[in-house]
């Protein structure tokens, strides 16, 4: 890693056709909510965040129904955070989830930036999944949850954003201390052998002069 700002975030929205990824990322560049959306489409959506700074550009990949695991692969590499969608209406679509969530653990690991979000809270009566399963969910996955509706208003989808910013920002604020230790760490011994060629430069030097 050389870059030393946080000038970006790459989220990646996750989750079965239909649980509402669309209407999200709609949803947080627009305010708008269409309520119709082209299903299959893999869409990035672009925003500029202004940061007290500057700014930061968020990129956020909207991905499109089933994709294959080569491609969900693709999108995790991509990725900085991601947002694993499910319909509190629809139980198959949480048990989706796990196979997409052991991707990411594999090429990203355990710490990588995650939430979990339920959609569609505003169905009360279809409603498949409790509060409780989706907390053991979210223990399972070792991620922050939220229950939203995308289709009631801005605020839960703000709130999905704003902490996923977050701790991707913690994230690339880890990996540049550690990128700083290993630089510092490197430095010792390439330090200790610059000592030593200028002391063997110096008796070199020194056995001349005596020799003539
Ligand atoms: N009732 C309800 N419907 C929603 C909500 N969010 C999205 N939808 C609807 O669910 C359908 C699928 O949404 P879409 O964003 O296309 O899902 P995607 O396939 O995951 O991108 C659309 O008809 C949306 O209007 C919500 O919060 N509540
Ligand atoms: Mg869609």
């Amino acid at each position: 890693m050389s870059q030393k700002r946080f000038t970006g975030a790459r989220i990646v929205l996750f989750g079965a056709g239909g649980v509402g990824k669309t209407a999200f990322a709609v949803r947080y560049i627009t305010k708008r909510y269409i309520g119709d959306y082209d299903r299959d489409k893999e869409m990035i959506y672009t925003r500029r965040l202004p940061t007290p700074r500057d700014e930061i550009l968020l990129e956020i990949l909207d991905t499109g129904a089933s994709p294959p695991i080569d491609v969900v692969e693709k999108h995790v590499k991509w990725g900085d955070g991601f947002v694993l969608m499910f319909s509190l209406a629809d139980r198959s679509t949480l048990a989706c989830l796990n196979e997409v969530k052991g991707i990411i653990e594999k090429a990203k690991g355990r710490d990588c930036p995650l939430t979990l979000v339920g959609n569609k809270s505003d169905l009360i009566s279809a409603r498949e999944i409790e509060e409780d399963e989706l907390g053991q969910t979210a223990q399972k996955f070792d991620c922050p949850k939220f229950e939203i509706s995308v289709a009631e208003g801005s605020q839960g989808v703000l709130e999905v954003m704003d902490e996923i910013i977050c701790q991707i920002k913690r994230d690339f604020v880890k990996n540049l201390s550690s990128y700083n230790q290993n630089q510092v760490t490197d430095n010792k011994p390439r330090s200790k052998l610059y000592s030593m060629k200028k002391a063997l430069k110096k008796r070199i030097n020194k056995s001349h002069s005596d020799t003539f």
